[in-house]
């Protein structure tokens, strides 16, 4: 049998759901294990990992300097003998440095964005599509989906993990979908009127998009068919879960994932909704202060640190994802036996999740000063005056090119613009300003005023 010399990967057994049940759970078996039973499966899994990784070069250098091997893993409490891996490690290995298995034996490629407007990539093989989207089968139908609704997916079709991702998630559980993909708004609204969609399925900002849209267009957005939606890939509120609930007269539901470890599915909230359950059977999720890298007590917030247990051809060890949240382990109503994570409140780096596309500031500068006559005095303003984020860059230039000229002034900032689609995939309003006109700093520059709120409050 093929599966025989890959131990780690446990056939997924066929779901047996019980759909006369109001509130099915996708796999029983592995959402309700004991939590002994389930870390006695995360021990097994995390041993042949440690295996599996010395074909990576990065690991196995790692480990042979640090004499680990799969002995050395007694119990998972020996997780914290691994070295972390960061972003900026995979960024030394582009484009696919961390491969642990053949280049041949790869299904299927996507990306992430990153600091250098290159995509980080990150690969599947055929073992771990199948999982992915049993994971990602198993928060849509906790949050409501059943095989006789029809599902719109409004998420980017590319190297973004969201469309593809959830698009096999929802077939897999039997559901229709339909790959809108995201953008062209009014034609989003015109699919929903034309097919009758129970679900939708993007980011939560873009609900919004779409209830102004439905209203720009006379219509009431409550009177659109969809009754739930599953949102996630960018941070969000409470309150602006309300506003999506009251907008759409929907349930909206939270899910969260990174492509690093896999994209969508990592976890996700169920009806109950007391948090998003993490798919504990295929990832070790640790909580950890980022100063002291210490675990941090039950409830606190720290960063999560994330060890992707079953994954063939990208597999992380302690990945460090710089989300911070915090992680609950009292029983669920649902039944569920999973430890859940609250909302992201915010990341340990400065990276911006800008309509979903991940932006460093130090993109935006390198962007910036790519156009001769900028100064590296700047300030980034984010803002969403709307339902969707806006980007202002104020731009100190040089006092000779500070003109009264207003042509040649409209020149620069129409090239600093370009620039910036450029490298961060963003567009940005840019103001230029005049010499020292920007506030300076001692110790650690503060160039971004993000006035979106996003970071405030907590699930
Ligand atoms: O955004 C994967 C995804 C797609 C998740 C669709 C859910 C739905 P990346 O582009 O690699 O992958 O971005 C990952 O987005 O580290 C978080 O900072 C943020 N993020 C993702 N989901 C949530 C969420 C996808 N529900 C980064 N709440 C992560 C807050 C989220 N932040």
């Amino acid at each position: 049998m093929k599966h025989e010399s890959r131990p780690w990967i446990m056939p997924v057994p066929n779901p047996s759901p019980d759909w006369s049940n109001e509130y099915p759970i996708w796999n029983p078996t592995a959402e309700t294990l004991p939590r002994a039973e389930r870390e006695a499966l995360q021990l097994e899994r995390l041993r042949a990992l440690v295996g599996r990784v010395a074909r990576v070069p990065f690991y196995r250098d790692l480990f042979a300097h640090r004499e680990i091997g799969p002995h050395s893993i007694r119990s998972l409490a020996d997780l914290r003998r691994l070295p972390f891996t960061t972003k900026d490690d995979m960024r030394r290995q582009h484009p696919l440095g961390f491969l642990a298995v053949p280049r041949r034996d790869l299904a299927r490629i996507h990306g992430s964005s990153g600091t250098t407007g290159k995509p980080t990539f990150v690969a599947y093989t055929a073992g771990d599509l199948r999982i992915w989207s049993e994971l990602c089968a198993r928060f849509l139908v906790a949050g409501g989906l059943r095989p006789e609704h029809t599902t719109q997916v409004a998420f980017g079709y590319g190297l973004f993990t969201g469309g593809f991702g959830l698009h096999y998630g929802i077939e897999r559980v039997g559901a229709t979908v339909i790959p809108a993909a995201a953008g062209n708004t009014r034609r989003q609204i015109e699919i929903m009127r034309d097919l009758d969609p129970e679900v939708l399925i993007c980011t939560p900002s873009y609900a919004l998009t779409i209830a102004d849209a439905a209203r720009e267009l006379g219509m009431d957005p409550r009177a659109l068919p969809i009754r739930f939606g599953h949102f996630g890939g960018e941070p969000w509120t409470e309150d602006m879960r309300r506003e999506i609930e009251d907008q759409l007269d929907i349930a909206a539901f939270n899910n969260y994932g990174l492509s690093e470890v896999i994209g969508p599915g990592v976890s996700g909230e169920c009806v109950a909704r007391t948090g998003m359950h993490l798919q504990e059977d295929h990832f070790l999720v640790e909580c950890l202060d980022p100063e002291t890298l210490e675990p941090v007590p039950e409830g606190e917030p720290g960063e999560l640190v994330i060890t992707t247990l079953t994954r063939e051809a990208m597999p992380m060890i302690r990945y460090r994802t710089r989300d911070i949240a915090r992680l609950y382990r009292e029983p669920c109503p649902c039944g569920r036996t999973t430890t859940r994570m609250s909302r992201v409140a915010g990341r340990t780096d400065d990276m911006l999740i800008i309509r979903g596309v991940n932006v460093f500031p130090s993109q935006i500068e390198e962007a910036l000063l790519r156009v001769e006559g900028t100064t590296p005095h700047y300030l980034i303003e984010v803002s969403r005056p709307g339902t969707l984020d806006e980007v202002r860059v104020k731009v100190e230039i040089h006092p000779e090119i500070f003109s009264d000229r207003m042509d040649r002034m409209q020149a620069v900032c129409e090239r600093i613009s370009r620039e910036i689609q450029t490298v961060a995939g963003i567009r940005a309003h840019v103001d230029l300003v005049e010499p020292r006109s920007i506030e300076r700093f001692v110790g650690k520059a503060r160039r971004v005023l993000d006035t979106r709120g996003l970071n405030e409050r907590e699930s």
